[in-house]
């Protein structure tokens, strides 16, 4: 059995996917101990691949109930794979979150969704572009008119490769994030180092906790984040977040065309 996450912000158009990927072979019940609707079913014609419904979220940050949820999801888990939906009128906003996905070091397909919306906005995406950057697949679909759903279900039943880690990060933070690999190579399984240098970078509570770090393996994990921090004059999650942003920004003016107004027009 092969299991696909689908994962993405609120709505973006996550049900209304799953329902169009699974139809009604669907069973719902509660995340364990939480009060969070867990939702599974079978991609159509592929009995052998179990959709994974994970609750909507911005960030994989341990903020809210949901936030928990997904996150322990995709690290303890390890799904096959990561369907991430984004919602294509809101590109900027929801790539926040894909940045975050590909550091799980997971195979990510990335479906674009509203493409009935994107075409009547005028506003291009080349996801060719998006693709090559992202080094995932890419497609564009509308959930609620089923457009781009065979060519979807295509990429999910292929074996993808892992995705690669976004370049989301200026070199100050890529250098502190190899030291802190380094530190933490024999406490974390080896496909998600990456994942767990960037929340311990973060001083990530709830992954602090679970490393047990000795008194000098937090010495060296403080003095290589107070380092960037006083570079940066910045608290080291809010470095990460503007880097992401700088990060989307720059992929962005790449690939995303807004449709010429009257006033460019005239300029
Ligand atoms: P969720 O919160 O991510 O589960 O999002 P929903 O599936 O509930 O969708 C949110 C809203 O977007 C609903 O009103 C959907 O009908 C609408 N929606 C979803 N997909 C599309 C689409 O491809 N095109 C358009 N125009 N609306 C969509
Ligand atoms: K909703
Ligand atoms: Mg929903």
């Amino acid at each position: 059995m092969k299991t696909i996450a689908l994962a993405g912000n609120p709505n973006s158009g996550k049900t209304t996917l799953f329902n169009a990927l699974t139809g009604s072979r669907q069973h719902t019940g509660n995340w364990p101990g939480v009060t969070v609707e867990k939702k599974e079913g079978r991609l159509k014609n592929h009995e052998d691949i179990l959709i994974q419904d994970l609750p909507g979220i911005y960030s994989l940050s341990p903020y809210t109930l949901e936030e928990v949820v997904s996150r322990a999801y995709l690290v303890k888990e390890q799904p096959d794979m990561v369907l991430d939906i984004v919602d294509g009128t809101n590109i900027e906003r929801n790539l926040y979150l894909t940045t975050q996905l590909l550091e799980l070091n997971l195979p990510v397909v990335l479906a674009v969704n509203m493409a009935d919306m994107v075409r009547a906005s005028g506003n291009t995406l080349d996801l060719k572009k998006l693709s090559a950057v992202l080094g995932c697949p890419v497609i564009s679909i509308s959930a609620l008119k089923k457009e781009g759903l065979d060519e979807l279900t295509a990429e999910l039943a292929k074996p993808q490769p892992t995705g690669h880690c976004p370049d989301s990060f200026e070199p100050q933070v890529v250098q502190a994030l190899e030291e802190i690999q380094k530190l933490l190579a024999d406490k974390v399984p080896p496909q998600s180092l990456y994942w767990y240098a960037v929340k311990a970078f973060e001083r990530d509570e709830r992954v602090l906790e679970e490393l047990h770090l000795d008194p000098e393996q937090t010495r060296r994990l403080e003095a290589i984040v107070t380092k960037v921090e006083k570079e940066y004059d910045d608290d080291a999650e809010s470095i990460l977040t503007t880097q992401r942003y700088d990060y989307i920004e720059r992929i962005l003016a790449g690939c995303f065309t807004k449709k010429a107004t009257a006033s460019s027009l005239s300029l």
